[in-house]
């Protein structure tokens, strides 16, 4: 057996046992940082702002929550594939948010990769992207308003895991299907199995065209100038077993050549399946989907800031690839455009940078980042390791700050890590996770300090605050539907159909009461007629299982059949004002309809 066999090997249970290897005790950790003035690094004065936002996913939360760093406090979350009353959000049937989520799948999600929009290599503040792993969907989320706009289900495709920004312009949105499965859906014939990248468009969500991927697809990223779309793949055994998955010494890196893509698209080399062109790379004229070999296993997919590598790191070998994108297409054999192997240390899962020309791996088995030069690494240089910084524990995904763009500000590092055990009071046999804060702005790393989270971050994306909060607005613009301040009334549409209108404002409702006959389907819709931010109302109605909250300007809408006879008060559920509590109505339902 080669050394680097048996080293796979003890890696492979490292994986599997490294989560259980330290102690679980009820007694506070042992590895608290040398103090100095760190408090002061991430200490933000009451009233004034983080410098970042920090979107983290939510795992099967199935959202994403907004931090500030570096401060770490949690601003908000952001519902997305979950119902959530707080934010009267697909909570209710009948409602927008309700039923466009039910219509795209099942009321939960298993969220991994928050992506941003960009221009010319730059976020550019205006959307996010999420992933829902578990049911095949991709969701859009408006900075503006922190709001989710729109939710599909990718055809062709199970697990959406991996998913990037075409950059630098948001050209689409590439989702990756993790688990190979039968094309067309349907059938249990492993020979028709294949992985899938999609290629989306970035507004309505809808699959402009389809790659069939040898192996499997996994993390995505692209390169910088439009024409490379890349995945990890750790399958490309085909298996369907761990033990199979495992066979190879060899997986590979997957380029997806996109201008090759669309040529192919033009010359209608492409399959209908399920309403989406499906283009089989075994089947084109040009070469569209190149794989270089990489060792077993890798998993994240990471493309240097000046666009020169992509990085495929390790997983079960304890390297990272790096890959000249500019040789893929120009060499022979494409190991050839690996442009340097280093090793980091053990379960390396993601890499980032801080644009000045070092990368920072995290390694999962070690529980460490490190830090690395990449250009000495490419040179052979051995003293290409710069730092090594111990986290609690076992991370998953570390990304610094900007380091999906073309400009990182090479400032902070966050360390997602999957346990956190020993680090926080005790809470139950689950503890949460550890998000712990690394300064990476001098040559050595600096912890400086971690926040718990809700189950559980997957990954994280940063951005300026002062590119993103201009943006987002104030108050929602009046609706079409919007009720104006003296609308507030109901009518009688049908025998068995009222529609109700009703303003919102400090503190009272446009209707006191309204009264409507048993089995009427009523509809209500509310506007919140304030014009100022921050004066949100809520609309509950007692036994009705319905709630909505409305921020300043915006008008909801709910239908719901009134099935129980009697008195229901309705009542606001934000506490907007001192009468807060007084600004309620009744619901009049009179029995028998
Ligand atoms: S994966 S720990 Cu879903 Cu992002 Cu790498
Ligand atoms: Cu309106 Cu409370
Ligand atoms: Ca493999």
């Amino acid at each position: 057996m080669s050394k680097r066999t048996s080293q796979l090997l003890i890696l492979g249970t490292f994986l599997a046992a490294g989560l259980t290897l330290s102690v679980a005790c009820n007694t506070p950790s042992k590895t608290t940082q040398a103090g100095g003035d760190l408090g002061s690094r991430t200490y933000v004065p009451v009233g004034e702002w983080d410098k970042y936002y920090a979107f983290l996913s939510g795992g099967q939360s199935g959202g994403v929550y907004v931090y500030g760093l570096p401060s770490g406090r949690l601003i908000r979350s952001i519902p997305v594939y979950e119902p959530r009353a707080g934010y009267g959000y697909a909570n209710v049937p009948g409602t927008e948010s309700y039923e466009r989520l039910a219509a795209s799948g099942p009321m939960w999600g298993d969220t991994h990769h928050p992506i941003l929009s960009e221009t010319g290599g730059d976020y550019d503040g205006k959307r996010l992207w999420i992933n829902d792993k578990a049911n095949s969907r991709i969701a859009r989320v408006d900075l503006s308003t922190f709001e989710t706009k729109a939710i599909v289900k990718i055809p062709n495709l199970q697990a959406t895991h991996g998913i990037a920004v075409i950059s630098p312009d948001t050209s689409y949105i590439i989702a990756n299907g993790e688990f190979r499965a039968e094309i067309p859906a349907g059938s249990v014939d492993v020979d028709s199995y294949s992985s899938v990248m999609a290629f989306l468009d970035p507004m309505t969500l809808e699959t402009r065209f389809e790659v069939l991927m040898p192996g499997n697809c996994d993390i995505a990223d692209s390169s910088k100038d439009g024409r490379w779309a890349f995945t990890t793949m750790y399958n490309l055994e085909g298996a369907v077993t761990v033990e199979g998955m495992i066979q190879r010494e060899e997986d590979g890196i997957g380029a997806v050549d996109i201008h090759a893509a669309e040529a192919a698209m033009e010359r209608g080399e492409f399959t209908v399946i399920d309403g989406v062109k499906v283009i089989d790379p075994s089947a084109t004229t040009e070469k569209v989907v190149y794989v270089i070999p990489v060792p077993k296993n890798p998993h994240g997919c990471d493309v240097t800031p000046d666009g020169k590598y992509v990085m495929g790191t390790g997983k079960l070998s304890p390297t990272v690839s790096i890959i000249d994108i500019s040789k893929i297409d120009q060499v022979e054999n494409l190991r050839d455009a690996i442009a340097g192997q280093p090793d980091v240390g053990l379960g390396p899962l993601h890499t980032t940078f801080d644009g000045r020309g070092n990368a920072y791996t995290s390694l999962f088995v070690d529980s460490q980042i490190v830090k690395w030069n990449i250009e000495k690494a490419i040179a052979g240089d051995p003293t290409y390791i710069v730092d090594r910084v111990d986290i609690h524990y076992n991370v998953g995904h570390t990304q610094a700050t900007l380091a999906e763009t073309m400009h990182p500000t090479g400032e902070y590092l966050l360390s997602l890590n999957k346990l956190s055990k020993d680090q926080y009071l005790p809470v139950g046999p689950t503890m949460p996770e550890a998000q712990e804060l690394i300064d990476i702005s001098g040559h050595k790393m600096t912890l400086l300090s971690s926040f718990p989270a809700e189950p559980e971050p997957h990954d994280a994306v940063f951005m300026l605050a002062t590119d993103l909060a201009p943006n987002v607005i104030q108050t929602e613009e009046f609706a079409i539907n919007a009720v104006p301040e003296d609308g507030s009334r109901v009518e009688r549409v049908g025998p068995n159909e009222v529609h109700v209108y009703m303003t919102a404002i400090r503190s009272k409702y446009g209707l006191n009461e309204f009264t409507v006959k048993q089995g009427d389907k009523v509809t209500i819709t509310l506007t919140n007629i304030e014009t100022i931010r921050d004066m949100s109302h809520g609309f509950a109605i007692e036994d009705y299982g319905i709630n909505m909250a409305l921020d300043p300007g915006q008008t909801r809408e709910v239908t719901f059949i009134a099935d129980k006879p009697g008195t229901h008060w309705y009542y606001c559920t934000w506490f907007c004002s001192a009468l807060h509590l007084e600004m309620r109505g009744r619901m009049l339902v009179e029995a028998g309809g």
